[in-house]
């Protein structure tokens, strides 16, 4: 495709960091949660373990660390406030002074949002696209660019009986509503990415019509990021435990870069960027850039 040749830079101004999205970037995952479904706790409360997980995810090619204290995951307890605090500032503050990397910050709440922008978070990215009391307002103030996901319904029971009567054109107009929603409080098209929210209230089907058809999200005329890594579809899919999912995460990866995924969220960072650089190589028709 000739026209992807002459895009324009789109750089995304992360607090003193900025990132070139005309091409696509790894965000690799650093969970700091005691009960994340993958990750095992293996991070919680050391943040030794998290420097050289951050540390090994930079030099395999991330661009982006995106640090959670919340478990989304289906079934898992609520994180409160000051717990969530205690969790995910520190390793924010750490991975953001020590390397050069773009700290996401995965969290819905606005005192986390402030805090963490306060000591060095680049990126605000909430699975409820801002719809918390005071998010809105709380990411307007930090200044920093947000990634806005679609989600039906509520992490503990969002699996339980997924419905679409089409499924990309609902996460479309969900999308559309929270970008004009960020416009309105303040925070500017530049500064904002979306995601479809791959697994988050999603039968199967339903995640493999949104990957399939990817491309339309192109209409909403902001970079979209793309979280398959690990996830029960690929367990769906391949038959294997998360444990063995890699492969089918690498895969997905590239198929969400050729429907024009420019930042994809992944646990196994090495394995990501090749797959990234195949995806993209391909959609270019070109080695370079
Ligand atoms: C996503 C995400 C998770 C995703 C964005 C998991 C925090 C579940 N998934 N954020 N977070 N997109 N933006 O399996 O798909 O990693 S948590």
């Amino acid at each position: 495709m000739s026209s992807v040749h002459s895009e324009p830079a789109q750089r995304l101004v992360c607090a003193g960091r900025s990132v070139d999205l005309s091409r696509p970037r790894v965000m690799g995952i650093l969970n700091v949660t005691p009960d994340s479904f993958s990750d095992g706790g293996r991070y919680f409360a050391d943040i030794d373990r998290a420097r050289a997980h951050a540390e090994a995810m930079i030099a395999a090619g991330a661009d982006f660390i995106d640090i959670g204290g919340e478990s989304t995951r289906p079934g898992a307890a609520p994180v409160g406030v000051s717990e969530e605090l205690d969790r995910v500032v520190p390793v924010v503050e750490m991975v953001a002074s020590e390397f050069d990397v773009i700290v996401s910050v995965d969290t819905s709440k606005p005192e986390v949002m402030r805090e963490s922008a306060r000591v060095g978070a680049g990126l605000l990215n909430d699975v409820r696209a801002l719809q918390e009391s005071g998010a809105l307002a709380a990411a307007a103030e930090t200044g920093l660019p947000v990634c806005l996901m679609h989600m039906q319904g509520a992490p503990g029971s969002m699996q339980n009986s997924p419905h679409y009567d089409d499924v990309v054109a609902e996460v479309l107009v969900f999308l559309r509503a929270r970008i004009a929603a960020c416009e309105t409080a303040g925070i500017e098209r530049s500064r904002i990415i979306a995601d479809p929210g791959f697994g988050f209230g999603k039968t199967p089907e339903h995640n493999l019509q949104l990957l399939n058809r990817m491309a339309m999200l192109q209409s909403l005329n902001c970079p979209i990021l793309a979280g398959l890594s690990r996830k029960s579809l690929l367990g769906a899919i391949t038959g294997r435990p998360v444990e063995q999912r890699g492969v089918a995460s690498a895969v997905a990866a590239a198929l969400a870069v050729h429907g024009g995924a420019r930042i994809i969220r992944s646990h196994d960072v090495a394995e990501t960027v090749d797959a990234v650089k195949v995806a993209w190589a391909t959609t270019r028709e070109a080695l370079d850039g």
